[in-house]
Order: C-alpha cells, then structure tokens, then sequence
C-alpha cells in the first residue's frame, strides 16, 4: 500500500537517499529541510510523488503548527522519519563549545520529539503510523568526542523504546535505526565545520556504509506487516566494530 512519509533533513545524505527510496518504491514523500533550493532540485527528479516542506527542526512553533499547515491530501502521514540531526566537534569534553552542545540537544531531541508530539495524534486517531527515529551506534558506544552527540542519541533509541510502550494496543509502530560509520554524506563535513579535508581523512582506508544502506534499511522496516515492529536496527561496516572499554595505564 502507498504510504505518505514525511522525512527531515531530506536536503542531504541520509534523508535524500530515503526520499528517493521511498518516492521509488511507489511512495508520497513530505521532503523536509532548511535548504529550500536543495528541496526544488529532488523535486524536479521525483516529481509530484514528493512535496517540498522547508523547515527548520528547531522551530517549535512551526513544528506545532506543521500537521495544519499541510496542504489539502497530504495531512494523514503514515509514516515520520526523524533523520535532521547533526554532531559538532571531536574535540574533549572540557573543551567543547557550549553553544555547540545546545545545538546538538536542540536538533536531535528537541526538535525530534516535538515534531513526533504533533504528528502522533492522528496517527493514534487513525489507528495506522510509523515513526522511524535515525538514532546512532553513538548511543549505545561511548567513544572520545562522543559525548553530548552520543547522549542525543542514546536519548532518541530510550525514547524510541519508550514511545513503543505508550502506543501498545494500536497499530502505530516505532523503530530507532542505529547506524555506525557511514560515509558520503555532509555529516563529518558538518561536524568539522566545513573543514573537508578533515572529513575526508575521517573515511580514509575504509569502506563505510552509504546513505543507500540507510534507506535500505527504511524501506525494509516500513515494509514490514503491520503486526511485525522492528525495534532497533544496529548496522556498521563490515570495517568497523565496538572495542572493549578504554583503559589508561600509568608509566
Ligand atoms: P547530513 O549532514 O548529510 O544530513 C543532515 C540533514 O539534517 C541535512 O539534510 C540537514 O538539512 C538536516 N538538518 C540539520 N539541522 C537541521 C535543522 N535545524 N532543521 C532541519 N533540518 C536540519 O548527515 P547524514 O545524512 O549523515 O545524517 C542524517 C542523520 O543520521 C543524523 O541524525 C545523524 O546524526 C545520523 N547518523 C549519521 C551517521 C553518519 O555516519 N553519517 C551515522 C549514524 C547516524 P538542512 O541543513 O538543509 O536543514
Ligand atoms: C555517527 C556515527 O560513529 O561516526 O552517528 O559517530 S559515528
């Protein structure tokens, strides 16, 4: 069946391949982002299957106001990928910009959890929904530099979990996809403030996962039956794994 899905940060990696993805597999897509022209372009690629929607995910206002403000035929969204999100800085925690961390909360659990909170309604309403949360092997894995970046998301699988045990008894399921090192995308880019260089370094000697795995793994989770939930999926690189815990000896 056709589904109406409504993906953020749609302007760039994780969020475009999902839209294609979707608009591909016979879907409506709800493209949203704060790059306006980015959003015209996959417009004029997917065409009417895919609506344009600039938004940015730290306007709470309009993120309230959002399921309203839809034009007519695409207000009963079936299905919320909550992809906008971003990391700031490698750096230690004792040197991290302050300004960096409210942006990172800010993203990816305000903006998050206000955006499912007005959708939520009338998915329950009609007794039909999906909300698929982009958490991170960062929020299960601690690693240097991860701090507030991994604690977002360690904040997004535990509300995930939880969001599932409020809507037991319906048929609106919820899923928290948990990707590890993924690469051609504007992540490190983003997380380096620009410095490409350094990003680039970032994938070097590796063959990461790409923003088309991730919406492999959306298309799969949303293609499910509607009695089968997928909770969480984790997914690295067959190059990348978890180490044991870091231990500093002296001398
Ligand atoms: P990109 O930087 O390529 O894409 C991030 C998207 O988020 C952009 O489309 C950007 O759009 C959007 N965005 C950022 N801030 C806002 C905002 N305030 N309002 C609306 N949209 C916003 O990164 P990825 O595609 O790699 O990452 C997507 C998600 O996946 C993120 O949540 C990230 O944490 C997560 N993730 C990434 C991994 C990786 O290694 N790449 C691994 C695991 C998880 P615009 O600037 O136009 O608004
Ligand atoms: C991003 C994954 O390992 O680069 O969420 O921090 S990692």
């Amino acid at each position: 069946m056709a589904m109406t899905t409504l993906v953020t940060g749609a302007t760039s990696g994780f969020g475009a391949a999902i839209a294609r993805r979707l608009v591909g597999d016979g879907h409506r897509v709800i493209a949203a982002g704060r790059r306006a022209d980015r959003l015209e372009a996959l417009k004029l690629d997917l065409g009417e299957a895919l609506l344009p929607l600039v938004l940015d995910v730290t306007d709470m206002v309009a993120l309230a106001a959002l399921p309203g403000s839809l034009p007519e035929g695409w207000r009963e969204i079936d299905v919320l990928v909550n992809n906008a999100g971003l990391a700031l800085g490698l750096g230690p925690a004792q040197e991290a910009d302050i300004a960096h961390w409210d942006r990172m909360v800010a993203t990816n659990v305000t903006g998050l959890i206000h955006l499912t909170r007005a959708l939520l309604p009338g998915m329950v309403e009609r007794d039909r929904g999906h909300v698929v949360n982009l958490g991170s092997v960062a929020g299960t894995y601690p690693y240097p530099g991860g701090h507030v970046y991994g604690a977002t998301k360690a904040f997004v699988k535990q509300f995930s979990l939880n969001l599932k045990a409020d809507l037991i008894g319906t048929f609106v399921r919820v899923t928290d996809v948990e990707p590890g090192l993924c690469g051609g995308t504007e992540f490190s880019t983003v997380r380096f403030e620009g410095d490409s260089a350094r990003a680039a370094a970032f994938y070097q000697g590796t063959q990461p996962l790409t923003a088309e795995d991730i919406a492999e793994t959306v298309a799969w989770v949303t293609a499910q039956p509607r009695h089968v939930n997928i909770n969480r999926v984790e997914l690295m690189p067959t190059c990348q794994a978890s180490g044991p815990p870091i231990v500093k000896r002296q001398g």
